[in-house]
């Protein structure tokens, strides 16, 4: 097992310090081979995330995802599986998992030229999925997230070792400034923010509900958002949210009537191969973090593609 550059979960509160791994990864050659200019690469590199408004405009692919997404959560097998996560409050549907494995429609996302492209130019490497997921958020009743770096969760219950990891968010339905928007604060992806609260058995059995344990202090919390602030990109269905595995993010409730539904697709660098949990807990389900479809999507699919 790789040593734990990025202790977490401790019994004592400890300093944040500056991540160990670079924030864009690879050489000159693969960042610069790619559909992200010169620009994009400068501001992930500050910012730790990229907004694209509007990116897939196509409102008849747009449409059918929304479809696709509205039939997923009619299926009561799904619905009743341990892949569904139900709202504690209103029982209505926060998440899904897997849905690159639900869907073909989702599941083509996944090796779209274009996100693979950026995500291959930002890891320097092939890619698989770590995690897909939809976050939903019904009108009215639409939970929120507490403030945490998704890397720290990865880390410390599946056992990732560095911070070489993106997640790619594509937006199902407008997200404005009242039905709860992803919130993220900018720069925060530089520094690692150990987490106190040792990590209980099977704790994503709740944490998936509502995090307790991996939500940073307030008063780092405080630190890098006094120097930063807060953003929460805003736009229509089809724009797509780039964001670094260690970017902090958090979100509200939605008490909007408008229901807020984005997919999220989470691409590890096939050279970041998760270990065993450093919180020394038991590995996680495969639909939250893949142990066994770890080949590069760049070869699975010019392997489809030949066969074709
Ligand atoms: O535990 C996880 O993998 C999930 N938890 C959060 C709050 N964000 C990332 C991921 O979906
Ligand atoms: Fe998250």
């Amino acid at each position: 097992m790789l040593p734990d550059q990025y202790p977490t979960r401790l019994e004592r509160r400890m300093n944040m310090f500056y991540r160990r791994d670079p924030v864009i990864h690879g050489n000159i050659a693969t960042a610069t081979s790619g559909p992200l200019k010169q620009h994009h690469l400068e501001q992930y590199k500050k910012e730790g995330f990229l907004w694209f408004e509007n990116l897939f405009s196509d409102t008849a692919i747009m449409d059918n995802l929304l479809k696709e997404f509205s039939d997923l959560e009619k299926d009561q097998s799904i619905v009743k599986s341990e892949q569904a996560i139900c709202d504690s409050n209103s029982g209505s549907l926060r998440s899904v998992f897997g849905i690159h494995e639900l869907s073909e429609e989702f599941a083509r996302l996944t090796v779209s030229d274009l996100i693979l492209g950026m995500v291959r130019q930002l890891l320097g490497s092939d890619v698989y999925i770590h995690q897909s997921r939809i976050n939903a958020k019904p009108g009215f009743v639409g939970g929120g997230f507490n403030w945490h770096s998704d890397f720290e969760t990865w880390h410390a219950e599946d056992g990732m070792p560095s911070m070489r990891a993106v997640s790619a968010s594509l937006l199902l339905n407008d997200n404005n400034e009242f039905n709860g928007p992803l919130m993220l604060i900018p720069g925060s992806h530089r520094y690692h923010v150990p987490c106190q609260g040792v990590t209980p058995d099977e704790n994503w059995k709740r944490s998936l509900k509502s995090q307790q344990v991996g939500v940073p202090d307030t008063a780092s919390l405080k630190r890098l958002i006094n120097n930063s602030g807060i953003a929460a990109p805003k736009g229509g269905a089809g724009s797509l949210l780039l964001f670094e595995c260690n970017t902090l993010h958090a979100s509200q409730r939605n008490l909007s009537p408008w229901p807020r539904a984005n997919a999220f697709f989470v691409f590890n660098s096939v050279e970041n191969a998760l270990e065993k949990p450093y919180a020394g807990t038991c590995p996680r389900p495969d639909y939250l973090a893949a142990r066994e479809a770890t080949a590069g999507l760049s070869q699975v699919h010019h392997a489809q593609q030949v066969a074709m």
